[in-house]
């Protein structure tokens, strides 16, 4: 029977976690014709990319884990990031997706041709496709800030994304500019490290204290002996993360009470002047929640140093701020963040009207769904404009998108279709729903940050992740344009 299916070429651009969870869901349904492209030379995306000090996921990996690929082997709950990369990379190879991977291979441009996508690479070779997904992840282009002097500085000066371990950091002056989820992590673990840390905050971010306690050995012989238990951890931790989605979502009493505990951590800074530098001035969870222990600890030793005042500019040996003061530094880190709304860009696409990307998404990036684009046939996106990303696992994300693709291929393979996009009624049916929907939830409540777009438009998804598995696993055929023989 599987003879008279019809294979589709499907190029995967991103190694990463997504592309490995398409990958491995693709060969579990008996496609092996797909390739991925990774412009890197390892798999594992952001966990390969990201070795900054202190690194780990902030969610836990009992929930930030493959379904179908859990590891009853995670040393803590909330894993350290080569941990999580040497998972990621163990999964590639068990599933056998790993011999589907071309490093070193990046993506230029994708243009439909004729009747199908042509990848050209950064090399110049070409090959043809029938379905083209993105999986370039969301943060993956480093943003650098524009501070006056940023390239005088003397000494050694990184991106926390490009942290360049050749650099001694034992009892050396750290600078380290930007307080987010990365900023907070580095700053736990070069605290007592650094001879001074100097942390430059812009603006000060939420932090709630959850502990990282490592696990056992005869917990993990447990969940050796009773894998069982590794789909109840699952689905507890799973339960237990979206028993916060009322808080985010609309006003009320979940979020008031979500909002108290939080406020309430900050008690324990006792130096009031510190307290009140640390004090955000938005509601608790408008930025993304920075989930640490150590935080509040690590910035009450005299060894570290919150600066608070503006940066002036970056001079040979340190950073100076407005208030005339120069601050040494032997290292300056760059916490600063990334483009969240690059999406799979500067890679350059032309749908089969000539439409670019760049066109389609001249009034800010838009996808149905978060998945799709109106115009561009047989392309799906990993983590496309609003997602539910967040403090969620990116991993259960994935698997619902993907979900959501295999429909698609598996039409596609039945000769059901020959090409399928959203329609532009349809995308825009979506917005008018999020448009309504966003205003209750709290990333709207007035705060600046990466989950904001150049528009002013909340790029999130302003239901519950429920509501976002049930509408990727809905195919409503009236939403999309479908061509081919078979497709009415
Ligand atoms: O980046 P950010 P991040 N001058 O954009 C500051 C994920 N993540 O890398 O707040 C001075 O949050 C900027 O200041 P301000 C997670 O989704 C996950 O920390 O804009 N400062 C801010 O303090 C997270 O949300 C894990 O005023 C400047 C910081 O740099 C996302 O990555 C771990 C500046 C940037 O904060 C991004 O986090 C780590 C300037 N010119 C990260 N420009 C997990 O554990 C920027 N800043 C899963």
């Amino acid at each position: 029977m599987s003879d008279a299916l019809r294979q589709p070429r499907i190029a995967i651009v991103g190694a990463g976690m997504s592309g490995i969870c398409l990958g491995a869901l693709l060969l579990d349904a008996g496609i092996a014709s797909f390739t991925i492209f990774e412009k890197a030379e390892d798999a594992g995306g952001t966990w390969c990319e990201n070795t900054y000090p202190g690194i780990a996921c902030d969610v836990p990996s009992r929930f930030y884990q493959y379904s179908f690929a859990r590891n009853p082997d995670w040393t803590r709950v909330m894993a350290p990031g080569a941990e999580i990369n040497a998972y990621l990379t163990k999964v590639a190879g068990d599933t056998g997706v790993d011999t589907h991977i071309r490093y070193d291979a990046e993506v230029a441009s994708i243009d439909w041709g004729d009747g199908c996508w042509s990848v050209t690479l950064a090399d110049g070779e070409q090959a043809e496709f029938d379905f083209v997904v993105s999986a370039t992840g969301i943060l993956h282009r480093p943003r650098y800030p524009d501070i006056a002097g940023l390239d005088t500085f003397a000494s050694p000066s990184f991106h926390s994304a490009r942290w360049d371990h050749d650099v001694p950091l034992d009892g050396r002056r750290i600078g380290l500019i930007g307080t987010g989820s990365t900023g907070a992590q580095i700053v736990c673990d070069l605290a007592g490290r650094a001879g001074e840390l100097t942390v430059f905050q812009r603006t000060p971010h939420w932090v709630m204290q959850i502990g990282n306690p490592e696990f056992s050995r005869f917990t993990k012989r447990l969940h050796r002996r009773f894998p069982q238990l590794d789909a109840l951890t699952y689905h507890g931790w799973r339960l237990f993360i979206e028993s916060f989605s009322p808080a985010l979502l609309r006003p009320g009493i979940a979020r008031r009470f979500a909002s108290w505990q939080i406020r309430r951590q900050l008690r324990q800074v006792e130096d009031p002047v510190l307290r009140a530098q640390l004090t955000p001035d938005f509601e608790p969870m408008c930025r993304r929640l920075i989930i640490s222990i150590g935080y509040y600890d690590a910035v009450q030793r005299d060894d570290v140093h919150v600066v608070a005042t503006a940066i002036e500019r970056v001079e040979p040996d340190g950073v100076r701020t407005t208030d005339g003061v120069l601050h040494p530094c032997d290292v300056l880190v760059l916490a600063t963040g990334f483009d969240a709304h690059a999406y799979l860009r500067p890679i350059a696409m032309t749908g089969p009207d000539g439409t670019t990307l760049e066109e389609a998404w001249a009034a800010g990036p838009r996808a149905y769904r978060s998945i799709a684009l109106p115009g561009f046939p047989n392309f799906f996106m990993f983590m496309g404009p609003n997602s539910p990303v967040g403090n969620y696992s990116l991993i259960a994300i994935a698997e619902a998108q993907a979900g959501h693709m295999l429909e698609w291929i598996g039409r596609w393979r039945r000769g059901e279709l020959d090409t399928v996009a959203p329609t532009a009624a349809a995308t825009d049916a979506f917005y008018g729903e999020v448009a309504a929907a966003m205003p209750d939830t709290v990333w709207a409540t007035g705060c600046t940050s990466w989950y904001v777009g150049a528009s002013g438009q909340v790029e999130l998804y302003p239901w519950a992740p429920k509501h976002f598995r049930a509408s990727l696993a809905e195919i409503r055929d009236s939403d999309f344009v479908i061509t081919g023989s078979n497709s009415g």
